[in-house]
């Protein structure tokens, strides 16, 4: 396949589109229960961490890959191997890379679903002057019933797979452009409520001081895991996103961007649920419905809450389809490098995505009880391993690749920041990302 000539239309198209990818069910649903889940304060201290050592310069790598291939992502690596006079084998990274969307697209397909399940019941105003319990029993209710759950997975797909054949930067690009300003807005709204509640000050204390005796190798591995997961660095997809980058543009200064607005969603997010558990005396250890029980308990108390609560699960669900709409794009791409039309290439992705997804509605009620591996149902599953083990396998791989294995010149033009700011990047990518995330990965799997 040749070069493409599609491109993002500006810089700041750019900067959308991967904060696009990386913000959502990542910041706002999976940040705040495992950071629940991992003993608070030393989780996010962790995660800030490990987002600024391997999260960012791998991000930087995989973009640049992709920049520099302008092509899909196993192309572009054979494509850069080959130049370098390294093996084309590279290629495979690509499909690991997407291996690994597949998985993740998976569930996070029936969790966009749910958003539409509250959207629609907080338009009706289900959850007027409701408490805890009753929000909770709004949940397992949803939980226990796969039909309504497939029905929204369905609708979820469909949304996305309707932007992706359509090819994404055309579409995606308007949709950005409001929605990320209003996203914002609404989560400082949430944040300043949060403020006014018993739970602020125990929420800022139980997110802010951490605890060392909290960590453990888990923790760390959860920690990096997500860092990863949040970011969208791992799987290839940024380097989708990358091969349609402007020319002039300085990367690390794009990265840098849509790492500290991701950071700044995950910690808003956070205040605000946080705040809701430990004035509602809800256990911070809820798990995966612990966005869906607190929220819609902090906005029943605002005025005009049912609004206010349909506006975010609107937002969330716009946040999630950018964002599976990056997940989908690499495999699109790549059926597309061999040679099959781009419409065939999604809708043979979207039936494939809906039927393993449906594993996971049923993970809910039917199979809840069916353990995989390590007593994990199938939901658990693919909600962990792709993330955790997955994405830093091919962040690793991704590392090695542009640090190591691509010739200088082309990846010093790809970085566009200079002779020293390569350098600076080179020497991060060398001497830290890729030894500490090779470390943690042995750690965690002994
Ligand atoms: N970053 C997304 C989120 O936080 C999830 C994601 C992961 C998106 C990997 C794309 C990707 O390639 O919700």
């Amino acid at each position: 396949m040749h070069e493409t000539r599609e491109r993002w239309s500006s810089r700041r198209a750019f900067i959308l589109a991967v904060t696009g990818a990386a913000v959502g069910l990542g910041n706002i649903w999976r940040f705040p229960y495992m950071t629940g889940e991992n003993g608070g304060g030393a989780f996010l201290l962790l995660y800030i961490a490990f987002v600024l050592l391997l999260g960012l310069p791998v991000m930087m790598a995989e973009i640049m890959i992709g920049r520099a291939g302008r092509r899909s992502p196993s192309q572009s690596l054979a494509v850069l191997a080959r130049q370098a006079g390294s093996s084309e084998q590279w290629r495979w990274l690509g499909l690991f890379g997407a291996l690994t969307v597949f998985c993740i697209l998976s569930f996070y397909s029936v969790v966009s679903g749910w958003s539409i399940e509250y959207l629609i019941a907080a338009i009706n105003g289900n959850f007027a002057g409701q408490g805890p319990a009753e929000v909770g029993a709004f949940f397992e209710g949803f939980l226990a019933d796969p039909l309504r759950m497939t029905f929204n997975h369905t609708l979820f797909l469909l949304m996305t797979m309707t932007v992706v054949a359509a090819g994404v930067s055309t579409g995606l690009e308007r949709l950005n452009n409001l929605m990320m300003p209003l996203l914002y807005l609404l989560l400082v709204v949430l944040a300043i409520y949060a403020a006014t509640t018993d739970g602020f000050a125990p929420a800022l204390r139980w997110l802010f001081t951490p605890d060392p005796t909290a960590i453990s190798v888990g923790v760390v591995l959860n920690a990096m895991g997500h860092a990863f997961f949040t970011l969208a660095v791992g799987a290839c997809a940024l380097m989708a996103y990358g091969a349609y980058m402007p020319d002039h543009q300085s990367l690390p200064r794009a990265a840098g961007a849509v790492a500290v607005l991701d950071v700044l969603v995950a910690l808003l997010a956070g205040i605000a649920i946080f705040s809701v558990v430990f004035a509602q005396g809800i256990d911070p250890a809820e798990g995966p419905g612990l966005m869906f029980v607190t929220l819609p308990i902090a906005f029943a108390e605002l005025p005009w809450g049912s609004l206010w609560l349909g506006l975010f699960f609107l937002l969330l669900l716009l946040a999630t389809w950018t964002s599976s709409i990056n997940l989908a794009e690499p495999m699109v791409a790549g059926l597309q490098g061999l040679g099959l039309r781009r419409s065939r290439a999604t809708a043979l992705i979207a039936v494939s995505i809906w039927l393993v997804g449906i594993l996971s509605v049923l993970s809910f009620s039917h199979l809840e009880a069916v353990h995989i591996v390590a007593g994990m149902n199938f939901f658990e599953l693919v909600s962990s391993v792709p993330s955790e083990i997955f994405l830093p396998i091919g962040g690793l791989l991704i590392a090695v690749f542009a640090a190591w294995v691509m010739p200088r010149e082309t990846a010093l033009r790809a970085l566009d920041a200079g002779p020293v700011g390569f350098r600076v990047w080179q020497g991060v990518v060398r001497w830290v990302s890729i030894p500490l995330t090779a470390l943690v990965l042995m750690s965690g799997l002994i």
